[in-house]
């Protein structure tokens, strides 16, 4: 975060009510409702959580267990069999949103489709058909690598009705960063499309698997399964490849959801970390559909009336939480749009509001800010007046921002919640309940129900009211991450034990820091690790470093983020180059696309600055703090007295 904006953080104190009309029909009205709720679900955490697991899921069996919790590892209904796709989809049918929209769809360009829940209930059970004939049995992973169609939603539920955990691949992903990904999970079956549309121009899907295939590269998988979206020529390897709609034509559509315990493995979703490749993080059935349905429930008010729009793509976990899950479980109408704004139609994003009256609207601060320099007549020139709930995540959104927001977009009439969470919390954690919470701009308010969260410091002590710390959660939730797939140590150490855990007792450590203000407020201040967020897409210094010094010209690498207005971070790479390379711009372009080739475009660093040392301590660690001054245009201060040889740093100013 930029000094700027910390300054304008910390002298923050407007604050924002929800409407009389807004709480009257909302699920919980008011602050004493939601501090009731806070209250019981602190003392009786177990309680808490069985009464929603009852009243709001369908059980095939129920549990005998509310959480069995041997620390760090947890599980939630334990016995209990369900099926989160039975939930999200076939429950529905025997009541009146039978005919009621699940998914309406805006494609590029100018494609849509609305599907209603019995219709999406009769694509899924036949897709799972389709994945049983391909081999696929209860336990096996699935890997997803889609563009944002219908079929992302199906394939993702079809699986959950089988048992088999599926593993979304964002489709901005290299071929590199696909291989890694499926190798680690062992995927016995790839969903794809022949290619995506983004920004006018048509994204090769196909050809990265392929590429990511190739040579034998994944022994797990055995077959392909192909939608067609965007019809232009693609390599269909025999006897692996299938075309979805042949397949799908063929299969039966009546496949009973298989009963699942509540603690087998839903899905793995890969992000990253500081240190090494990309984590597999683990959600199971039972917990993520409570946890996923409930926060949906209250945190977005859904009614039954509501067209809710979530911006992420399925690739991330909000797209699996709050596009596809949550909203689904609710028996909600959850749209999803393949399109970004662009040069050629920038105000696309208001259009979709006003074709399908749009009433719940979720995006990320990177986004927001991208359209206030868009310009104000965009949203002005359409009716977004069926707006009446906005949702920020993925990064801390500045007060600015947040003010446009709430009057270009919500006319002043729109409460906020800005959802602070992580691919491993399962759904959101810290969050105002718009018809309850009095707003601050930049502030994630209050932590859900349930929710222990606390600032505290590397002894885990709570720290004083507006004192900086590490943002921890005291107790286990339903939605957290049970383990990192294949690595149970580096879940343990990660998260758990970052912060030694005292008499038996284990905090969760978020790796962002975040104050509480006198009102109890959070604010959450950004990573404390190496992680960078780049449009709030989450990367690993680390991983951009391996990437870099993968090219032959790369000796050593350094990355850091440096502010930006619109993206929140980028990158900045520092280089040192092998002995027979001259720095040079051919060089900086070919570096940058060597990442883009190796992760994909999110990676792609802004800045290449060549170097011919880095600043390290005498242990040989490179010192990023000083490389992050730098890289923002700023005086270096605080200690460098571990600094091993100072006349680096004026090298460094010189390339600069
Ligand atoms: C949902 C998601 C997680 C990281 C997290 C934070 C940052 C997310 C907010 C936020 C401030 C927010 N999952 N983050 N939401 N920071 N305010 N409302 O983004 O796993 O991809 O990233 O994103 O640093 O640790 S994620």
């Amino acid at each position: 975060m930029s000094q700027s904006t910390i300054e304008s953080i910390l002298q923050e104190e407007r604050l924002f009510s929800p409407s009389t009309e807004f709480s009257q029909t909302a699920h919980i009205k008011s602050l004493e409702d939601y501090q009731r709720l806070y209250q019981q679900a602190k003392a009786d955490p177990e309680k808490f959580w069985a009464e929603l697991a009852e009243q709001e899921l369908h059980w095939f069996q129920k549990w005998d267990t509310v959480l069995d919790w041997q620390p760090p590892f947890g599980k939630w209904f334990v016995n209990g069999k369900l099926n989160i796709s039975y939930n999200c989809l076939d429950r529905h049918l025997t009541t009146w949103r039978k005919n009621k929209a699940a998914i309406i769809w805006e494609g590029e360009p100018g494609d849509s489709r609305t599907i209603t829940y019995a219709q999406l209930h009769r694509e899924v059970c036949q897709f799972a058909n389709v994945l049983k004939q391909l081999g696929v049995k209860k336990g096996d992973r699935v890997g997803v690598y889609m563009p944002m169609v219908p079929e992302a939603a199906i394939a993702m539920l079809a699986c959950a009705r089988i048992g088999a955990p599926h593993s979304v691949i964002f489709g901005g992903f290299s071929a590199e960063a696909l291989r890694d990904r499926l190798i680690d999970a062992e995927a016995k079956v790839v969903i794809t499309a022949d290619g995506g549309w983004r920004k006018d121009a048509i994204v090769p899907l196909k050809p990265q698997i392929d590429k990511a295939l190739a040579n034998g590269a994944v022994p797990s998988v055995q077959n392909v399964v192909v939608v067609k979206r965007t019809a232009q020529d693609i390599h269909m390897e025999p006897g692996r490849d299938n075309w979805w709609h042949d397949l799908q034509q063929q299969a039966s559509p009546d496949c009973p959801a298989e009963p699942m315990d509540s603690e087998d493995m839903l899905f793995i979703l890969y992000t990253s970390g500081s240190t090494g490749k990309p984590k597999g993080v683990v959600h199971t059935t039972g917990g993520y559909n409570l946890y996923s349905h409930i926060t949906t429930k209250w945190i977005f008010d859904l009614q039954d009336t509501d067209v809710y729009w979530c911006t992420a793509d399925v690739g991330w976990i909000t797209g699996h939480s709050y596009i596809v899950y949550g909203p689904l479980s609710n028996g909600a109408t959850t749209l999803m749009y393949e399109g970004a704004p662009r040069k050629s139609n920038p105000g696309c994003f208001w259009d979709v509001v006003e074709k399908y009256g749009v009433t719940i609207f979720y995006t990320a601060p990177t986004a927001i800010r991208a359209f206030i320099k868009m310009g104000d007549h965009l949203p002005k020139a359409r009716n977004l007046s069926s707006l009446r709930l906005l949702g920020s995540v993925g990064e801390p959104i500045n007060p600015e921002a947040w003010m446009w927001y709430h009057k270009v977009i919500g006319g002043e009439r729109c409460p906020i919640v800005d959802t602070w969470w992580q691919t491993e919390t399962g759904g959101v954690m810290i969050t105002p309940l718009p018809g309850a919470t009095q707003t601050k701009p930049g502030s994630a308010t209050f932590p859900f129900p349930g929710i222990i969260a606390d600032v505290v410091n590397l002894d885990g002590d709570t720290v004083g009211e507006n004192e900086g710390g590490y943002l921890v959660v005291r107790h286990p939730w339903p939605g957290m991450l049970r383990t990192v797939y294949g690595n149970p140590e580096r879940f343990r150490t990660t998260y758990w034990e970052h912060i030694p855990p005292k008499d038996g007792k284990y905090l969760y450590f978020a790796g962002d820091g975040a104050r509480k203000d006198n009102d109890g407020y959070f604010w959450i201040m950004g990573r404390v690790d190496d992680v960078l967020n780049i449009s709030g897409h989450r990367l690993g210094t680390m991983e951009v470093e391996s990437a870099l010094v993968s090219h032959p010209a790369v000796a050593e690498a350094a990355v850091v983020g440096k502010p930006d207005e619109i993206k929140g971070e980028e990158i900045v790479a520092f280089i040192i180059l092998e002995g027979n390379c001259q720095p040079s711009e051919e060089l900086s372009k070919e570096l940058k696309k060597h990442v883009t080739q190796e992760i994909g475009a999110i990676a792609r660093p802004s800045e290449i600055r060549f170097s011919d040392a880095l600043p390290k301590t005498r242990s040989g660690k490179i010192m990023r703090r000083i490389l992050r001054s730098l890289a923002a245009g700023e005086e270096v201060s605080g200690d460098t007295s571990t600094l091993e040889d100072k006349s680096v740093l004026d090298k460094l100013r010189g390339e600069g």
